[in-house]
């Protein structure tokens, strides 16, 4: 079942017509469809209109394309000051699969209120910030900090991303309680261990936005990817990679190569060295398969 809205500003809840159920990846939040009406007042899609912008992602098993939503206008990476572990290229995946869809991302770092939050939230602020990644340091437990995200989700439709437990739903629940999002405490009758948000849903705040409440997933994989692609993904590298006078430098092993002068002098931070390493020799895995 998708909730959809229709031109009046009315949500109806449609079916998909039998073409389009074959491929239940075919419709995602953010799609703009065409619905009809039928005889029950029961409504089914028809057809999707072609996307302006997809975030895509390597699905389980990494042989299928998951597409997460469509047609938003801003995404926002979410990590929770709490869990160091995989920090920073944690962040560097969610950053550059947002940026492998064509869009700029913001980074929003949640659990500010924990202790040893603050000293982990400054050294992150200072490596993202530089790199032009707005950056938002917030507590959806205190409310710390939401008021400039409040701001920026108020417009257009937005979606937050990221690992399962670091707060999203609970952020939104903080910007505007009445939406009551459910959250690991209320779920955890249910079974644990568990993804707390099942399903994607794109919401409409009281302020005028909307913004999807998405599922958190394991470790993101980069989709069809070509290796000499994953540069553009890291906007501080793509410079030096432009520069590179080599025409096909990889950027991890050559002598002289541009990206390795920028890595020596402290234009690219050797954290998203890593991260850029890593991902090009997934990418180059990905293509042999
Ligand atoms: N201390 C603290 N805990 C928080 C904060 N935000 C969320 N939590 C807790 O973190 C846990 C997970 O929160 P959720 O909002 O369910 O996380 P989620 O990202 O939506 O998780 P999924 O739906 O599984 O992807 C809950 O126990 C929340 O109470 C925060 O700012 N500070
Ligand atoms: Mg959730
Ligand atoms: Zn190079």
């Amino acid at each position: 079942m998708y909730a959809v809205v229709l031109d009046d500003g009315t949500s109806v809840d449609a079916t998909l017509r039998g073409r389009l159920k074959r491929d239940s990846g075919q419709v995602v939040i953010g799609d703009r469809v065409t619905v009809a009406r039928g005889t029950h007042a029961d409504w089914t899609i028809e057809s999707v209109a072609p996307r302006d912008t997809e975030l895509v992602r390597r699905g389980r098993g990494g042989r299928s394309r998951r597409v997460l939503a469509a047609n938003l206008d801003r995404v926002f990476a979410v990590v929770a000051l709490s869990d160091p572990t995989g920090m920073p290229e944690r962040i560097d995946r969610l950053l550059v699969m947002i940026e492998a869809s064509g869009m700029h991302p913001l980074l929003v770092l949640n659990k500010a209120d924990l202790p040893s939050a603050l000293a982990a939230a400054e050294a992150l602020v200072g490596l993202y910030q530089h790199l032009g990644y707005r950056t938002f340091v917030v507590s959806a437990k205190t409310g710390e900090g939401l008021a400039p995200l409040r701001e920026m989700l108020c417009g257009g439709a937005s979606a937050l991303i990221g690992p399962s437990g670091v707060g999203k739903s609970s952020i939104l629940n903080a910007l505007d309680p009445t939406l009551r999002l459910l959250t690991r405490e209320l779920s955890t009758k249910t079974g644990t261990g568990r993804h707390t948000t099942v399903s994607s849903r794109l919401i409409p705040l009281d302020c005028g936005g909307l913004v999807a409440d998405t599922p958190g997933f394991g470790e993101v994989a980069l989709w069809g990817m070509a290796p000499d692609e994953v540069p553009r993904c890291f906007p501080e590298l793509a410079a030096s990679a432009e520069q590179c006078r080599f025409r096909s430098c990889t950027h991890v092993h050559e002598p002289g190569c541009e990206v390795k002068v920028g890595l020596a002098d402290g234009r690219i931070p050797e954290s998203r060295y890593r991260s850029y390493v890593k991902l090009r020799e997934e990418a180059v895995e990905a293509a042999e398969r």
